[in-house]
């Protein structure tokens, strides 16, 4: 999973992102650098697994951050965009906004970057029908012809001030749409970025805000990246006790996390054998046979059965002789629709 991580200047991104990614980037200095890094997401079926599988390796599915200046927070006051190509390529979007400072204005802040973000693809349209509408009239080729009506749909639906992820598509659609990469057809995670005073308050200022964004599209939460930031840099045990004293359950940055796989559809499925343990990033809604093809084509092509065990069920008798002793291991087929936390090993010839 890529995630993009945006926003005004000195919102906090940076900081996010050193906390996301465990990292020590200057933070504060005005500085318009990028940062990447990929991290393992902290998940803890596949801790447990490992301690009953004691596998010679541990594999977690892994995210890529992307830190980025861009954006000015000015909305639709902006004149120029310099979004980095990169974030187009990111699958959704972190956009942090200010919650901290004196002055924090998260509700003008959040519209003003939706506002920011249409225009950028409006931007991006103009260019490309521009480009296109030249092109037919001097050479007459109208082969582009569906192509540019479709764009200027897409120019219009973003002048009524929406964004393209609630544009219906048919698929031919969608398809050549793709490598525009518009900004407003990915989700979007909103993170206020609160004070160490407000901690306690982070789902109430979430809640403040919610109704801007659009449910099941967009999302939002809010945290202290300050100290997440200074909590990456504890120990295990640390951080354990510190987070205990603060009264939080999870990590922000792990919420932070769980809601980009949700606002992606994504879901993970386990395995659990000896050379190793891992977990695997699919498509929820992916069938038995596909889910076997993000391991190894071959796997896919040569399927013969899936033995599913649910998470819970594998914990509860933790061998696979006494899973199946149980009957809690099934036999499933090809179009087995797999489901979030199933351990499965996968049966195959080639
Ligand atoms: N009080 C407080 N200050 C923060 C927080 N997050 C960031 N800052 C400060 O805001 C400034 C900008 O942070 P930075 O991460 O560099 O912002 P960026 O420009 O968006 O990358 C720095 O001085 C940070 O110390 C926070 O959660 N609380
Ligand atoms: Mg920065």
């Amino acid at each position: 999973m890529k995630l993009g991580i945006i926003g005004k200047p000195q919102s906090g991104k940076t900081t996010v992102f050193n906390a996301a990614a465990s990292k020590q980037e200057a933070v504060g200095d005005y500085s318009q650098a990028s940062h990447r890094a990929v991290i393992k997401v902290p998940d803890q079926r596949v801790d447990t697994l490992a301690k009953l599988v004691k596998p010679k390796k541990i594999t977690y599915a892994e995210i890529e951050f992307l830190d980025s200046p861009g954006f000015t927070g000015k909305g639709k006051k902006t004149d120029k965009f310099e979004i980095n190509p990169d974030i187009r390529l990111m699958e959704a979007l972190i956009l942090v906004v200010d919650g901290f400072s004196s002055d924090a204005d998260p509700r003008a802040d959040i519209q003003a970057l939706l506002d920011e973000m249409l225009l950028a693809d409006m931007a991006l349209l103009e260019g490309n029908i521009n480009k296109k509408s030249r092109k037919m009239k001097l050479t007459g080729d109208k082969s582009e012809t569906r192509e540019l009506d479709l764009l200027k749909k897409c120019y219009q639906w973003l002048e009524e001030e929406k964004p393209l992820i609630d544009l219906e598509l048919n698929e031919t659609e969608a398809k050549s749409l793709k490598g525009y990469q518009f900004l407003t057809g990915k989700p979007l995670l909103f993170v206020i970025n609160v004070s160490e005073n407000d901690i306690g308050r982070t789902d109430e200022i979430a809640t403040e805000s919610a109704d801007l964004v659009d449910a099941g599209k967009c999302d939002i939460t809010a945290l202290c990246g300050e100290m997440e930031m200074e909590l990456v840099a504890l120990e295990t045990e640390e951080r354990k006790q510190f987070l205990k004293e603060l009264g939080i359950a999870t990590p922000a940055v792990e919420k932070v996390i769980q809601k980009s796989y949700a606002l992606l559809g994504l879901i993970s499925y386990l395995t659990a054998a000896e050379p190793e343990v891992r977990a695997w990033t699919i498509q929820s809604g992916t069938t038995a046979v596909h889910a076997a093809g993000v391991i190894h084509s071959d796997i896919e092509r040569g399927f013969i059965r899936a033995e599913v065990t649910a998470y819970d069920d594998y914990l509860e008798h933790k061998t696979p002789a006494a899973l199946k002793a149980a009957g809690k291991t099934r036999l499933e087929g090809k179009e087995y629709v797999v489901r979030d936390g199933d351990v499965i090993l996968f049966r195959f010839n080639v």
